[in-house]
């Protein structure tokens, strides 16, 4: 057994004096440059980079230090001294790689060359970007004379609005909508589900909002983890009294407690302030049936007493509600008790905080989206919103917590394989061309294809497709099958390590990095989750001087793989980005007026937000209450005692597919990932023992084995019934059929498993 795994309650609040330990130790293993110190002062400030870690909101007055634990390790990890040369490269064979895990590969270092795949000796070798261009072009234009739909370009969030706007032109000159976004893994249930409901893709609240709600219904969303800095907005809104009622499986440490790290007084006398007022453990899948009960009551007491209900608001801004209030009606206790996991007592009490508050935000994260009723979930927190007028005033709102931290603004200048959000006329006289008019693929509908061996060159800038979408192991199988992949990256990750017929791995730039082009240092633009859009400014130099940047690497294989692009200054662009921008706001005049002029406002120029202003974009012109097509949001009934319902989790120690550490510090697991968090009755149940190695098999009709073995078992505080284990570990047992309808988001948080000893499961093979 490993000496280093530990299982032990955490007791310390989220912050405090445990981020600072986090932090040195983390500092001290990424071996970060001397310039890390610096660049960690200018994070987040207005002439400084924005984080590459989420998409949390900039204040117009930052603190002295506007980092989080996990931002300050995400610039530590991306401003490594560790590099993976040519060298590297040279010493471990590809199928050696294979056999690293996450961690390992991370650990590596920053890329330092363009590099080629050669299948003969399985290894990559150095190559000139020269090269790398004229053959990318090449394959890219030999696929487009037999059809160009043929290829798809991924992005992952990260990318500033300069290269995304880039990358989108480069798709559509080519001559497809194939554009997926990690977006389509993540928030696509929200850009699905509020444009019906509040006729806009993007949440209605602004960071000031914080100031002024009375409560906060917070739904799925970790923010120990995932957006620390919103810890501040929270602790400052608990301690003006504002209630904060979290609906969480888990118990997630940074909605219960927090210790600002970065307040000396706080520090010092190990104060911590209380987040979380009421904490409902919900089941997975349970929100649509948890807020609906809520709901219900609400409707329960306007009956008698008349005043609950936002009648002016309703009846001026409102379509559907009395259907709504007819399913509300319709649904029994004992239902929405099953379906949650709740009781009719919570649920009553929830919806008495909520009547008792005179403005009211939902904020929410994964635990919402990644369900076959992702989009349900969201609508009916929409509606629960909707019936006192909390949307569209200060203090009140929709607030979908998005993860990278450009993914939103990616959407919002075309990456987007949805022809219809994207202003393809504009395009196409802006730069003379006919933009392909299909639907495009999303990141499901990629996986199909690439398993049904219908794609031929797979490009993606920055992420790591292969090993964040579900269903990895027929994925990694097909891959190969491809004609052309090419990665712009910053690390090594699995992704790298399957491998085309023609494969490169190109190293970019990182936003922390200078990026000087023949106009001088450049600065790149990036929005956040509440709709400003801010610059960003590298400070350190690049950790080689064979990297490119994101702009150049995409006006490159443009030039190279488009026949006739001459109405496109991408020359001109890579020069100055600033050109770029005027580009962006020749396509969307609207949102990006006087673009160069603005780049530098504090915290952010504000991109407009009808329904902040209860202007409903939507085909009624009001705002929709809808009624629920469901009341479990997961794919397994509940009806079958013996299939637990998986979530997929990320530790505070990785970001996403990287994975920094082994220490999931708040939730008290170290030296592993390689858990499986179960209800103790559940443990007796099935017959396991803490501490011994469990199998999780996915369970499904559809005869594709799923499984993963070695996973150590512990007893956690999670419903009965429920499952934790982390992503992206645990997508091998994800099915690529199971996602949010509507959106088709994988439903990561909700797969239907099986459970048993790895005892038993070697049995079952000896039979
Ligand atoms: N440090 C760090 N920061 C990150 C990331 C990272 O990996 N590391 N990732 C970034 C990205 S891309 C994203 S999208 C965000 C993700 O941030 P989150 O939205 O927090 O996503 P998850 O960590 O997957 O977990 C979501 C939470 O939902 C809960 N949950 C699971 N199922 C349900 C359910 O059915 N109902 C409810 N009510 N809750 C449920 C889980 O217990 C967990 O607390 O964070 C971003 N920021
Ligand atoms: N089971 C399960 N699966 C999930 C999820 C889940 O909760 N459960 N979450 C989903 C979500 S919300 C998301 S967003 C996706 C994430 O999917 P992706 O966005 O594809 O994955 P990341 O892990 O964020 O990508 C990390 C890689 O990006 C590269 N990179 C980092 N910085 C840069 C840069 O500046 N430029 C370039 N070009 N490359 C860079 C590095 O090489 C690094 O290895 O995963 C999804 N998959
Ligand atoms: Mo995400």
């Amino acid at each position: 057994m490993n000496p280093h795994i530990r299982i032990k309650r955490y007791d310390a609040p989220a912050g405090g004096w445990g981020s600072v330990q986090s932090l040195v130790r983390k500092g001290l293993e990424a071996r970060t440059r001397l310039t890390t110190l610096d660049a960690l002062a200018h994070q987040n400030k207005t002439k400084g980079f924005a984080c590459v870690s989420c998409a949390w909101s900039k204040p117009a007055k930052p603190n002295p230090a506007e980092f989080c634990e996990n931002g300050a390790k995400a610039t530590f990890w991306e401003l490594t001294s560790k590099t993976a040369t040519p060298e590297f490269f040279a010493a471990h064979t590809v199928a050696e790689l294979r056999t690293w895990d996450d961690y390992q590969l991370e650990n590596v270092g920053r890329l330092t060359h363009p590099m080629r795949y050669d299948h003969l000796l399985d290894i990559y070798e150095p190559v000139s970007w020269d090269v790398a261009f004229a053959e990318i072009g090449r394959e890219l234009k030999a696929i487009a004379a037999d059809d160009p739909k043929k290829v798809i370009f991924y992005a992952s969030g990260r990318a500033s609005l300069e290269t995304s706007y880039m990358y989108q032109l480069l798709a559509r000159v080519y001559g497809n909508n194939n554009l997926p976004d990690s977006s389509n893994m993540c928030h696509e249930t929200t850009s699905v589900a509020l444009p019906e409901v509040i006729g806009q893709t993007v949440g209605s609240v602004r960071l000031s909002d914080f100031d002024h709600s009375d409560a906060i219904f917070f739904f799925g969303h970790n923010p120990g983890s995932n957006s620390p800095r919103m810890l501040h907005q929270l602790q400052e809104a608990a301690k003006r009294g504002c209630s904060i009622v979290t609906f969480n499986p888990l118990k997630e440490r940074g909605l219960e407690r927090f210790t600002n790290p970065q307040s000396p007084v706080e520090m010092v006398t190990r104060s911590e302030t209380t987040i979380s007022h009421r904490y409902y453990q919900v089941r997975a899948g349970g929100d649509i049936a948890a807020i609906t009960g809520m709901c219900k009551s609400l409707f329960e007491r306007e009956a008698a007493t008349g005043d609950v209900l936002d009648h002016a608001f309703i009846t001026e801004h409102c379509h559907g509600m009395d259907d709504f209030r007819s399913f509300c009606e319709a649904q029994t206790w004992a239902d929405l008790e099953r379906e949650s996991g709740l009781t009719q007592a919570d649920l009553e009490e929830a919806a008495g905080i909520y009547a008792r508050a005179k403005a009211v935000m939902g904020i929410y994260g994964m635990g919402l989206t990644q369900h076959k009723g992702g989009v349900t979930s969201v609508q009916t927190l929409v509606n629960l919103l909707l019936m006192r007028g909390n949307i569209g005033r200060p203090g009140a709102g929709i607030c979908p917590v998005r993860g990278h931290s450009n993914v939103q603004g990616q959407r919002t200048v075309g990456i987007s394989e949805k022809p219809e959000l994207v202003p393809l006329d504009k395009l196409a006289a802006l730069y003379d061309f006919e933009p392909p008019r299909e639907e495009g693929l999303t990141t499901v509908d990629a996986c199909r294809e690439i398993i049904d061996g219908n794609i031929r060159a797979f490009l993606g800038l920055g992420g790591n497709f292969l090993r964040a979408v579900p269903e990895t192991a027929l994925m990694e199988e097909a891959w190969p099958r491809m004609r052309l992949t090419v990665q712009v990256a910053t690390k090594l990750n699995r992704g790298q390590l399957f491998n085309g017929h023609v494969a490169y791995l190109l190293p970019c730039i990182g936003r922390i990095e200078v990026d000087i082009q023949a106009g001088g240092p450049q600065v790149v633009t990036m929005e956040d989750s509440t709709s400003c859009i801010h610059t960003s400014k590298g400070r350190a130099h690049p950790i080689s001087k064979h990297l490119l940047s994101e702009p150049k690497i995409v006006a490159e294989i443009a030039k190279a793989a488009l026949a006739g692009n001459a109405n496109v200054p991408w020359d001109e662009w890579v020069a100055d980005y600033g050109k770029v921008r005027d580009a962006i706001e020749a396509t969307y005049p609207e949102i990006f007026k006087n673009f160069n002029n603005r780049l530098w406002t504090p915290g952010g120029f504000e991109k407009p937000l009808a329904a902040a202003n209860r202007e409903w974009k939507t085909d009624t012109g009001r705002a929709n209450f809808k009624v629920p097509q469901m009341l479990g949001a997961s794919f397994d009934s509940g009806k079958d005692p013996d299939v637990l319902r998986l979530m997929t989790l990320r530790s505070n120690d990785q970001f996403n597919t990287t994975v920094y550490g082994y220490s999931d510090r708040f939730r008290g697991i170290e030296g592993t990932r390689m858990v499986v968090l179960l209800n103790a009755a559940d443990i007796r149940r099935f017959g396991l023992i803490e501490g011994q190695n469990a199998t999780l098999q996915t369970a499904t009709s559809d005869n594709i084995p799923r499984s993963i073995s070695g996973l150590r078992v512990v007893a956690y505080d999670i419903p009965e019934g429920c499952v934790g284990a982390y992503y992206p570990e645990c997508n091998v047992l994800v099915p690529l059929d199971q996602y949010a309808e509507g959106s088709k988001v994988p439903a990561a948080k909700s797969v239907p498993v099986r459970l048993m000893a790895d005892s038993a499961v070697s049995l079952q093979a000896a039979e």
